[in-house]
């Protein structure tokens, strides 16, 4: 039985480890974090997602393997975060580079190293070649990223196409069976630059059209027409699909990624910035909107508005580069402490005026502020009722009169 060692046990490498395992691979997790791996091995999982609970029991008795070292296999699949660099917006390959370097302190000649972190186009050649050949250890480097969705994972593991880029085929064909032990679906078989670009461009794809969207929302509001009504009808165009606006763009993903291209193509990147900027420029358009709506209402104090909502979408627990955190960011340390939050997927305490329990959040306020729509507040609507509301989600759909985007 093939050996694979999954390095970083987060959001993608976790269930990326565990599907793995249960479909007859031999497989070792690794994280460098002791905390997670002491937490796995007490059967903890610090994310939840719909079926991973059960796929975790199937990989235990499968006989997975949690720990802090890199162990000798005849696979390796790197999953660690591709941040990028605030002030060039090129990708930091830091972590990727780490995990290779430590798979090359340990694997054999002709070991297959396959990273599935989201990468700029030309990484490999440009970053990790180079510490292969500094090594000198021949392995094969293969490309085959990841494309899951939050809130979906396990579904999408099994059910979405894939894209593997490798130098051979030889090494295609290989990596693609193992692919193949739990993919449902095509596995398409291209160079490594192809599969870097090929993902960066998928997620810029989707920041473009929410860009539009939110650009939609903006110039109706302007014109005084509604733009929920105005996507519908459109969307009934046979070649038309508005996506939603809303209070900025969150993740690690989508917010990220087009930044690769604006940072390594600068001069042929204005399409993907200026949709970028549209996208990081909503969580000020929402602080103005708020502002607006307190002076109708006579709501004179943030202590009296609550943002419901701390996670980057719906019915998740991340909190990366939510909207709502980008939102607090832009308060003064007055509003900010002033203001109350509350989310029912987050349980970890962020701001000093942020509740535990949706009723009493709600005591404390006038002005509810919905920034995520969790399916827990379109069940509880009935208790929003009475508060003044500004749905930047839309998704209170029954409520009559609510403030939008
Ligand atoms: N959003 C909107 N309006 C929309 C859709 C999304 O404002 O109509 C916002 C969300 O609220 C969120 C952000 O965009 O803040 C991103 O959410 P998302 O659901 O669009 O995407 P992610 O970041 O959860 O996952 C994306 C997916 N990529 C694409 O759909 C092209 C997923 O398939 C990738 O695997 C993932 O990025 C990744 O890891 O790269």
């Amino acid at each position: 039985m093939r050996i694979i060692n999954v390095i970083g046990l987060g959001y993608i490498g976790l269930p990326t480890a565990l599907m793995l395992s249960a479909n007859g691979n031999r497989v070792i997790g690794t994280d460098f974090n002791i905390d997670i791996i002491n937490g796995l091995n007490n059967r903890n999982i610090d994310f939840k997602e719909n079926g991973l609970e059960d796929l975790f029991q199937k990989a235990i008795d499968s006989g997975i393997i949690f720990t802090q070292s890199y162990v000798k296999a005849d696979y390796y699949i790197i999953a660690v975060p591709t941040p990028y660099m605030k002030e060039s917006k090129q990708i930091d390959s830091k972590h990727v580079e780490e995990a290779v370097r430590m798979v090359l302190n340990i694997c054999e000649m002709g070991s297959v190293i396959i990273i599935e972190s989201t990468i700029s186009p030309g990484t490999i050649d440009r970053f990790i070649r180079p510490i292969c050949s500094e090594f000198g250890t021949e392995v094969h480097l293969v490309h085959a990223p990841e494309r899951i969705i939050p809130g979906n994972m396990i579904f999408e593991l099994e059910n979405n196409a894939r894209t593997i880029g490798a130098d051979t085929v030889e090494i295609g064909l290989r990596v693609k069976s193992i692919y193949e032990s739990f993919c449902k679906s095509s596995i398409e078989l291209t160079d490594v630059k192809t599969a870097e670009m090929s993902k960066v461009v998928e997620n810029t794809y989707r920041d473009i059209n929410i860009a539009f969207a939110n650009e939609l929302a903006k110039i109706c509001r302007a014109s005084g027409v509604d733009v929920y009504e105005i996507i519908r009808i459109a969307n009934l165009h046979p070649r038309v699909n508005i996506l939603q606006p809303g209070p900025g763009v969150g993740g690690h993903c989508i917010s990220v990624d087009p930044w690769f291209l604006v940072g390594d193509f600068p001069e042929l990147t204005n399409l993907i910035s200026t949709a970028r900027e549209t996208n990081d420029s909503m969580p000020r358009y929402v602080y103005n909107r708020i502002v607006e709506i307190m002076k109708i209402n006579n709501v004179f104090d943030f202590t009296k508005v609550g943002l419901y909502g701390l996670t980057y979408k719906e019915d998740v627990d991340d909190v990366r580069e939510s909207p709502t955190l980008q939102f607090m960011d832009i308060l003064s340390e007055k509003e900010k402490n002033s203001i109350a939050v509350y989310d029912p997927m987050v349980n970890v305490q962020l701001y000093r005026n942020q509740y535990n329990n949706f009723g009493e959040f709600l005591n404390e306020i006038e002005l509810l502020v919905v920034m995520v729509g969790h399916n827990h507040i379109k069940v509880n609507s009935e208790m929003v009722k009475n508060k003044i509301i500004y749905d930047t989600r839309n998704i209170l759909n029954h409520i009559q009169h609510k403030y939008t985007l």
